[in-house]
């Protein structure tokens, strides 16, 4: 929709021609004739007249939903939840300002249901969606609707989330620029002898990975050349079934990597900034477990050597909004760009921690057209921060998901100490989404510092009702390899589950027995449900050393 509008400006008077949906001027002119769009000068009048956004509606539940309405508040936005049934008591529903149920417990008939949120956003005249992090963030189709619908996408592009989505795309895009990639195919292979010639000149052990995969998912290794095939039919296939894309392409295998991603910020004007690091190497079968920001492998120069390329990455796929670069770094400290990841990331807090920089406030002054304030020198890292996951898992009995109620639910406090969860004491973990029950972020002075807390604040949050990773958690924190910064991706089959406990079973049997242990509580009566009072496990052992003297 076009239109047309006078603006009046230090005594000049302009026409814009604009487009409505987007807000961007297509020409300005002087009321006399001259055309104005050449004239840098004129942003501020580019930007005045960018929407501004008085209603968001968060499409997301939990810790993540909150974090962001209480951005929003701060910026005297109001919110909208949507909750599925199993989440009509949930924090977000009673924080935002207006709430509706989107359906049915199964993220597929509520949290996945953009034309539903779509539809809530007409009715509840909302300007724009924030998508959070999993469900419909990086969802490049429910993007383009939100933004044909008239509504503001809190994030990129959908061509730049499209083009991310694909990993040969995003590898392609890249390309345009000079960014180190491991050595393997730049396209999908198509011709399996052929790629099995590379394959050889590369090097044993390869990686096989799934262009619409990334995360992790549809990844598989070949050690040998006489394996290859097998591995590639199955590759394929699986690709095929899991992401409806059978396109493959090859990798070199780094066996011992580090993850260190940047985390970039872009807005509508072109300008991209990098606010550094963050390490997330600690992670159990691709799911993160401890994040900390600035990584301690990672030295000044190669910290703006890699920045330079994440910002290099987002500027080859006209990238705006909060975005995370991902690269993965071998013992020689070599770093390799791996894919993007187009949405606000759950391990954020760490990055607003040493860079005073509200993450989520920068992402809605971007989509509001306006322009970053700052430049990336001044940008600077100050302190440390670490963060780790609250996972309703049993961390010491192999990581089985556990389910049930927070019986006792007392989070740490302090200097330094920052929780975001999303439940409080008495309610349930649902069994249907990631069973995060919180994220614990602590910051210090240095990396000690901010360990130090780290141990200090697990020791003092009283969970009792079902069983964490809290202790996995601490045990990380006082692990020589963690404190010495000698660790990779291999830090949990090295060092924890070979010295702690016995090997986990599949994790589909696991979702399976957390189901039927749930269905099994439900059918159980109150009395048999409850459970005898368990004393929470207190840092202080004052009952026993109160002294008369
Ligand atoms: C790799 C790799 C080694 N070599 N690519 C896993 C997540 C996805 N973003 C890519 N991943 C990896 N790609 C090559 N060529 C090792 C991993 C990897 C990994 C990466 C980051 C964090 C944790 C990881 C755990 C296992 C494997």
């Amino acid at each position: 929709m076009l239109d047309k509008c006078k603006i009046k400006k230090n005594n000049l008077t302009l026409i814009a021609t604009y487009d409505q949906a987007s807000g961007k001027i297509l020409k300005l002119q002087k009321y006399n004739g001259y055309n104005l769009a050449l004239f840098p000068q004129l942003t501020t009048i580019y930007i005045s007249l960018m929407p501004s956004i008085k209603k968001i509606l968060v499409a997301n539940r939990g810790e993540i939903a909150l974090r962001i309405m209480r951005t929003a508040r701060e910026m005297n936005i109001m919110t909208v939840a949507v909750y599925s049934e199993a989440d009509r008591t949930s924090l977000h529903v009673r924080y935002a300002d207006e709430a509706v149920c989107i359906g049915p417990a199964p993220s597929s008939e509520s949290y996945l249901r953009g034309d539903k949120i779509i539809k809530i956003c007409k009715e509840l005249n909302v300007d724009a969606v924030h998508p959070g992090y999993g469900f419909l963030s990086e969802n490049a189709d429910f993007a383009r609707k939100v933004k044909e619908a008239g509504l503001i996408f809190i994030g990129p592009s959908a061509d730049s989330i499209e083009i991310m989505g694909s990993k040969i795309a995003a590898k392609h895009a890249a390309g345009k620029y000079n960014i180190p990639m491991v050595p393997g195919t730049s396209s999908a292979v198509t011709d399996i002898e052929e790629a099995k010639i590379l394959a050889a000149s590369i090097g044993y052990p390869i990686l096989i990975k799934a262009s619409a995969g990334g995360g992790g998912k549809g990844m598989r290794i070949v050690n040998h050349a006489d394996e290859f095939d097998e591995q590639m039919d199955r590759a394929v296939s699986e690709a095929i079934s899991s992401f409806g894309d059978g396109s493959v392409f090859i990798e070199k295998y780094i066996t011992s990597p580090k993850h260190i991603e940047i985390q970039v910020l872009g807005d509508h004007h072109g300008k991209i900034v990098h606010l550094f690091e963050r390490e997330c190497s600690i992670q159990r079968r691709h799911q993160k477990v401890v994040e900390e920001a600035p990584s301690v492998s990672v030295t000044p120069e190669i910290r703006d050597a890699m920045g330079k390329c994440a910002v290099d990455v987002a500027r080859s796929c006209g990238y705006y909004g909060a975005g995370t670069v991902e690269f993965i770094m071998d013992e020689d400290r070599n770093f390799y760009f791996l894919e993007m990841n187009t949405r606000l990331q759950v391990e954020h807090p760490v990055t607003e921690f040493i860079t005073g920089i509200d993450l989520v406030k920068q992402m809605i002054l971007i989509a509001e057209g306006k322009p970053l304030l700052f430049n990336q020198e001044d940008l600077t890292i100050k302190g440390h921060a670490i963060e780790v996951r609250v996972y309703a898992e049993d961390s010491k009995n192999g990581f089985l998901p556990d389910v049930g109620a927070l019986r006792t639910y007392v989070r740490p406090q302090g200097n330094g100490v920052r929780v975001d969860d999303g439940f409080e004491q008495g309610m349930e973990i649902p069994i249907y989404y990631d069973p995060m029950i919180a994220k614990l972020i602590t910051y210090g002075a240095d990396r000690d510092e901010a360990t130090m807390k780290m141990v200090r604040a697990i020791d003092e949050y009283q969970i009792t009702g079902v069983q964490t990773t809290l202790p996995f958690c601490r045990f990380v924190m006082k692990h020589p390899a963690f404190v010495s910064g000698e660790f990779d991706t291999n830090f949990v089959s090295k060092h924890y589950l070979t010295e702690n406990v016995k090997q986990e079973s599949d994790q589909d049997i696991n979702k399976l027995a957390a189901y039927i242990t749930a269905r099994l509580m439900e059918s159980a009566k109150p009395s048999e449900q409850s459970v005898p009072f368990a004393e929470p496990t207190a840092i202080s052992k004052w009952r026993t050393r109160r002294h008369i003297l």
